[in-house]
């Protein structure tokens, strides 16, 4: 069986891929495997019931500090269970352990099944983007490509993609060590939004401060020309700021007709480190 495994940071449960995802890929195998939030008092397990938006007013409202974790061994072993071929994208192994779990647990799935394939994706980025991995190996699978031209096409393809945010706080990056105090700092103080993308190495690189959701979209815009960006693909998630997203879709879509560009909601991992107004965009 060919198994596609995702961590929850790709959003693929998002309300706004629901429709889709289940008219497209109903017929492939798809798990989730959650990574986990919390604060001292509550775990939220990013899996398919979260309630999103109750976690995000929780977790704004709390006073103390709040954390999250890589998923479990567990969760990696049972949603390998009974894969013969499995493809597994997981959040940047630059700000997260999630990539060496999921290889301890190829380690660990492979001694059991040693006939088994596991190939690991670290996308060096989140949500749009590992999604957009997804969609490329689910097209492969779907043009009858073998686990390894597969694998060589995608992993030709990745270095050509690019993630870009615009985020109105980092307190919850900061707080849990994934980007500079002092780049967040000057952000919230100031009421301004950070524009940034993802390095070449998977971790935050600032580009500029702007205030005002209209000046992001400029700016994005202007970085996504400056980046080669010509209309092929875009996915963008959003922490509950769907005017925000459509705002930057329709934006590109003045500039470039032909992209296929979709927005929607963040799941919980994207929203806890996003936080309420920030947009995560995914290109090709
Ligand atoms: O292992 C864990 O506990 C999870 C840690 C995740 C850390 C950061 C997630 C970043 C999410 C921020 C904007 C997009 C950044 C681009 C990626 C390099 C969203």
């Amino acid at each position: 069986m060919i198994k596609f495994v995702l961590d929850s940071a790709s959003d693929y449960f998002s309300s706004g891929l629901a429709e889709r995802n289940q008219k497209k890929y109903e017929d492939l195998n798809v798990q989730v495997v959650p990574l986990i939030l919390s604060t001292q008092e509550r775990t939220f397990i990013d899996d398919k019931k979260l309630d999103v938006s109750e976690m995000i007013s929780i977790m704004e409202n709390h006073k103390g500090r709040s954390y999250t974790a890589c998923p479990s061994m567990d969760g990696w072993l049972s949603a390998y269970e009974g894969g013969d071929e499995i493809f597994v994208i997981t959040i940047t192994s630059g700000l997260s352990g999630t990539y060496n779990s999921a290889m301890v647990a190829r380690e660990e799935y492979l001694a059991e099944h040693p006939e088994a394939k596991i190939e690991v994706f670290d996308s060096l980025s989140t949500g749009p983007e590992m999604y957009m991995i997804f969609e490329k190996l689910a097209e492969g699978v779907e043009k009858g490509l073998s686990f390894e031209e597969n694998t060589k096409v995608v992993r030709e393809m990745m270095p050509k993609m690019q993630t870009l945010f615009s985020l109105k706080s980092l307190h919850n990056l900061a707080e849990n060590g994934r980007v500079n105090k002092l780049v967040a700092s000057a952000v919230g103080a100031l009421g301004l939004s950070i524009i940034g993308k993802a390095s070449t190495e998977g971790t935050i690189e600032p580009i500029g401060k702007c205030r005002g959701e209209k000046k992001a979209v400029a700016t994005i815009c202007a970085q996504l020309e400056k980046d080669g960006y010509r209309g092929g693909r875009v996915r963008i998630c959003h922490v509950e700021n769907p005017g925000f997203g459509k705002m930057m879709a329709d934006a590109i879509l003045e500039k470039y007709p032909e992209a296929d560009v979709l927005y929607y909601p963040a799941r919980g991992l994207c929203s806890f480190y996003a936080e309420r107004g920030g947009i995560i965009l995914g290109c090709e």
